[in-house]
């Protein structure tokens, strides 16, 4: 039985399919390997939350063209702030949920979407497979922070100029949750993902374009890290493998489980 975010047990969830990918196949992945050879940070709740510029044992790091990993990018502060306003949209106008899966299972981890509503596989703008209603819209300041996300992680100013995600999955992993491999591909839109952490630390999977098993990187992502897929790697496959409950520090707004925000472009009119 998975755990509701922190803050709203009375929305209730029919349970998990550990695994289940975006695709509806069961990811049978498991067990932590390291793709390319490269060591993981391993992060731990005493060492408290890393600022910008106080990363030094955690530099920038290209995982692979294009897809750019660089660790507490976010500010606490900044983590509050987003984990508050999560915890508006989890509330509705669509709540948090767990998606379901056309074959039938059920994503351990929760979701809930703003701009566009995703689900199993198509992008709309109303949550149809909630309660029918319009996802909230997605705000002018979620767009700055995508820019500023990617000025920073191609470290180039001009790297964000014309980005416009239009929308976001915010997913909730208990202790328990993960997801597959899978590839973010029901956008017609090339332009890159970026993809915020709060929370727990996770091992996110980093693999390639062509398929879901090796080779790929297992990357710790902590809270406020943020990592960036475009170019080359845009529709590689990627997942969560594993949650290492205890690993956060409360003061980023969450008491347990991890937070994670993926902006994108739908490249969709209407
Ligand atoms: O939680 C993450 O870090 C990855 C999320 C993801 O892959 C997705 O929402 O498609």
């Amino acid at each position: 039985m998975s755990t509701p975010l922190p803050g709203f047990e009375n929305i209730e969830g029919p349970g998990g399919t550990d695994g289940a990918d975006r695709t509806g196949r069961a990811d049978r992945t498991e067990g932590a390997e390291h793709g390319n050879g490269h060591g993981s940070r391993a992060p731990h709740a005493s060492q408290g939350p890393r600022q910008p510029g106080a990363a030094a044992g955690a530099p920038r790091r290209e995982i692979a063209p294009g897809a750019i990993h660089l660790p507490g990018w976010l500010p606490l502060a900044r983590q509050r702030e987003l984990v508050t306003a999560c915890r508006g949209w989890a509330q509705g106008p669509a709540p948090i949920r767990h998606t379901k899966l056309p074959r039938g299972g059920v994503m351990s981890v929760q979701t809930v979407c703003i701009g566009w509503h995703w689900q199993p596989y198509s992008y709309t703008r109303t949550a149809d497979d909630v309660n029918g209603a319009r996802v909230a819209a997605f705000p002018d300041w979620m767009v700055e922070l995508g820019r500023h996300a990617l000025a920073a992680a191609y470290q180039d100013a001009t790297a964000g100029h014309g980005y416009t995600p239009d929308t976001a999955l915010i997913n909730f992993y208990d202790g328990q949750a993960k997801l597959g491999m899978h590839q973010d591909k029901e956008e017609r839109s090339p332009a890159p993902v970026v993809s915020l952490s709060i929370g727990d630390t996770c091992v996110f999977r980093f693999g390639n374009t062509e398929t879901r098993t090796k080779p790929y990187t297992d990357v710790e992502l902590a809270s406020g890290d943020l990592f960036v897929f475009g170019g080359p790697s845009r529709f590689a496959y990627h997942g969560v493998t594993k949650v290492r409950p205890g690993t956060g520090d409360p003061a980023c707004g969450l008491t347990s489980g991890r937070l994670n925000i993926t902006m994108r472009v739908t490249g969709l009119d209407g």
